[in-house]
């Protein structure tokens, strides 16, 4: 599993191991001009121009994603919360961006990590039918966000109990190293999951079986209302990793080569038998928990001044304009370009079936269903009176 060469949703691009290769028209590797080359590498974050240019392309396609979904929330079209991840794309992108699909990584992402599925290969629409519980969403209308996991393309459905897939990722990375696998696996947690005892157990574990995973605490300043000085009295989430005696580094998860870098270094630890590393990435959560969070208990002008002075999108694309092989054309290329595929999905999305009764059943009980699918509202004129239940199961009365 896992190799996604040629043909794949995202066009078989190849990373982290030498060219780029698009066998299709993929993702932001499309954009670039073709008369540069692509593969000089970056003296400082070895990613060749066109891997680069990706990066860029993968936080446009998550902030425009998000962006839509709030004006298809704001329509009632969103049944469910909306996560945002505004402000965090580089974590999420640069970080995911160091796994190698190619070895069948695979990652564990959370609500605020929309950009580390869109790197792993999902797609804007089937975000789109997800957030409006479409029939043919990855869940058919059973989920309303975006707790859905594919193995072949390396993300596993996240669940919302937090740290708990912290454990659930050791036993992921354990059974890589009990097969002779030379995969890696990724986890993030807020930090607020710090606090978790799911992420203490699992955390130790790993580091006790030397898995070879990589913990991202996504420190963004909140765990819904709670600052991060109420969440933990050490000075910084880095100093956790001595306790466990496993590698720590810490960067600014709003620069997405730092994001891109610090994991690398990780992810190839881990491949090395190095065991697990936990990363601290300093970022900042400007929206509230979810999109009915009014963010009262924020002090004044802390979010300006984070949108202001450290929006991620804004800082990496002045880096790619200074570095000189990159002009403000190609960047808007790539803007429309995220933009005309959002609009694609969400008019795809929009004209989605929602899902019909035994859409519910599929994937829980055998397909097609031995027995008659039986519907408790379907007669019943009292919650209580007799209704459709099999003789077998006996009655309220009983
Ligand atoms: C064990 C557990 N406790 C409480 C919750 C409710 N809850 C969901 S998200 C959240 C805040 C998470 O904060 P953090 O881990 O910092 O992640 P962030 O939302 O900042 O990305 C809380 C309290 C939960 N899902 N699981
Ligand atoms: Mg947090």
């Amino acid at each position: 599993m896992g190799t996604r060469a040629g043909g794949s949703s995202n066009g078989g691009r190849r990373r982290n191991g030498g060219t780029t290769t698009a066998a299709q028209p993929a993702a932001g590797a499309a954009m670039r001009a073709p008369d540069r080359t692509d593969t000089a590498r970056d003296a400082q974050s070895g990613l060749s121009r066109a891997q680069r240019l990706e990066l860029y392309y993968y936080m446009r396609l998550t902030r425009s994603l998000e962006e839509r979904l709030v004006n298809l929330y704001r329509q009632t079209k969103v049944v469910g919360g909306l996560f945002r991840s505004l402000g965090q794309e580089a974590d999420a992108v640069g970080s995911a961006y160091a796994l190698d699909r190619s070895k069948g990584d695979i990652l564990s992402p959370l609500i605020r990590n929309l950009g580390s599925m869109l790197v792993q290969g999902a797609r804007p629409a089937e975000i789109l039918r997800q957030y409006m519980a479409k029939g043919d969403s990855p869940t058919r209308g059973r989920e309303l966000n975006i707790h859905y996991g594919d193995l072949v393309r390396g993300f596993i459905g996240q669940i919302s109990h937090l740290g708990d897939m912290v454990p659930v990722m050791a036993g992921v990375t354990l059974s890589f190293k009990m097969r002779g696998q030379d995969r890696v696996g990724l986890v993030y947690v807020g930090d607020g999951a710090t606090s978790t005892g799911a992420f203490h157990e699992g955390l130790n574990f790993a580091a006790v079986q030397r898995c070879p995973l990589v913990v991202v605490v996504e420190n963004n300043g909140y765990a819904y209302s709670t600052p991060v000085a109420k969440q933990t009295a050490a000075a910084q989430f880095l100093d956790k990793a001595a306790g466990y005696g496993i590698a720590g580094e810490r960067a600014d998860g709003n620069d997405v080569l730092a994001t891109y870098q610090v994991t690398k270094r990780a992810v190839d630890r881990a491949r090395a038998g190095g065991g697990v590393t936990l990363i601290e990435l300093l970022t900042y959560r400007r929206k509230g928990h979810a999109e009915h969070d009014n963010q009262s208990y924020v002090p004044p002008g802390e979010i300006e001044h984070w949108e202001r002075e450290n929006d991620p999108l804004d800082r990496y694309s002045r880096a790619l304009l200074a570095s000189g092989d990159v002009d403000s054309q190609e960047l808007a290329a790539i803007d429309a370009r995220a933009q005309q595929e959002i609009d694609a999905a969400a008019a795809d999305a929009e004209a989605a079936p929602m899902p019909v009764g035994p859409d519910a059943l599929v994937g829980v009980y055998a397909d097609p269903p031995a027995a008659e699918m039986l519907w408790f509202r379907s007669g019943v004129t009292s919650a209580v009176a007799v209704h459709e239940r099999p003789a077998g199961w006996g009655t309220h009365d009983a």
